[in-house]
């Protein structure tokens, strides 16, 4: 088949040992300043590369030196846009994104590591990246796909200026466009019932399976990833979906799937974020061109691989 092969890889989080020993697994050599399959393999990042970890630069540039070596492609993740809105000021020349605790806590890691004026250069250059990318037969989105935000924010081109801040105000029509791509679609529980999340926190709103009706649907019935921890509850505030069943084999990262080994959604949907940060581990799969996924394709490294 004559078929670009592509080695997909999840969340990565500034955890550089784990990504270097899961290139070195599918088979990626380090040829100068940069990794290259010697079948002429190419990865495709699912975005998530800054923040939690411990080696946020070096992960930033082994996935920048891979694509521009025409090694990789890569999209943004909701870390990758949060950054870009906390470091970006808006009209009223506040920061896109309000500097309150939570949302700092979240970007310590990376502010850590990295001064203000390298963040700034590292954003320049992920602004250049896509929220999605359509290669025929194979896609993929940091969260959820829409056909209708993905060319929407296809045609908007680079997330830099104006367009950074026409899809940054929240309460509008793009903020929601972006967030459904890089954070996927969520509901809420009843007021007063919450649940716990993997990382801990209590939470009223629940990450929705985006490729299902999900009319009538509970909580339990329509959460992703499913837990038992999510009560059977009613919804509120559950967007319409309308994704095609015959839609092509798309992968996504984003959700911390909490599983020992990792499995297709569907098949032709997989999520390929294992909470590698939080205990679990990155996850890739390798793709030759097949319209079904194969669960034997996936692989894993471990936390604390080298
Ligand atoms: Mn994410």
């Amino acid at each position: 088949m004559n078929t670009q092969a592509y080695d997909l890889i999840g969340d990565i989080h500034g955890h550089a040992d784990e990504l270097h020993a899961m290139l070195a697994k599918l088979g990626y050599e380090k040829t100068g300043c940069t990794h290259a399959h010697p079948a002429g393999r190419k990865v495709v990042f699912l975005g998530d590369y800054v923040d939690r970890g411990p080696k946020i630069r070096e992960v930033l540039e082994t996935v920048r030196a891979m694509v521009d070596g025409g090694n990789a492609l890569a999209i943004l993740g909701n870390h990758e846009v949060n950054a870009m809105r906390y470091h970006t000021p808006g009209p009223d020349g506040l920061p896109l994104r309000p500097h309150e605790d939570t949302k700092t806590a979240q970007h310590q890691a990376t502010l850590n590591q990295i001064d203000t004026a390298g963040i700034r250069q590292w954003i320049d250059w992920l602004a250049k990246l896509p929220l999605t990318l359509d290669l025929g037969p194979l896609r993929a989105v940091h969260a959820a796909w829409s056909d209708r935000a993905a060319s929407e924010l296809a045609q908007a081109g680079p997330l830099e200026g104006h367009t950074l801040i026409k899809y940054s105000m929240p309460c509008t029509r793009g903020y929601d466009t972006i967030s459904w791509l890089v954070n996927g679609p969520e509901a809420k529980l009843p007021r007063g019932i919450k649940h716990r999340t993997a990382d801990g926190t209590l939470r009223r709103d629940v990450r929705l399976k985006w490729w299902k009706n999900l009319r009538g649907l509970t909580a339990r019935e329509a959460g992703f990833p499913e837990t038992a921890d999510i009560p059977d509850a009613p919804l509120t505030g559950v967007p319409e979906i309308d994704y095609p069943a015959e839609a092509p084999i798309t992968f996504f990262g984003h959700y911390a799937v909490e599983e020992d080994r990792p499995a297709p959604v569907t098949p032709r949907l997989a999520c390929l974020d294992y909470g590698l940060g939080k205990g679990g581990f990155l996850c890739a799969y390798r793709w030759d061109g097949e319209t079904e996924l194969d669960p034997h394709k996936f692989e894993t490294i471990k936390q604390g691989a080298k």
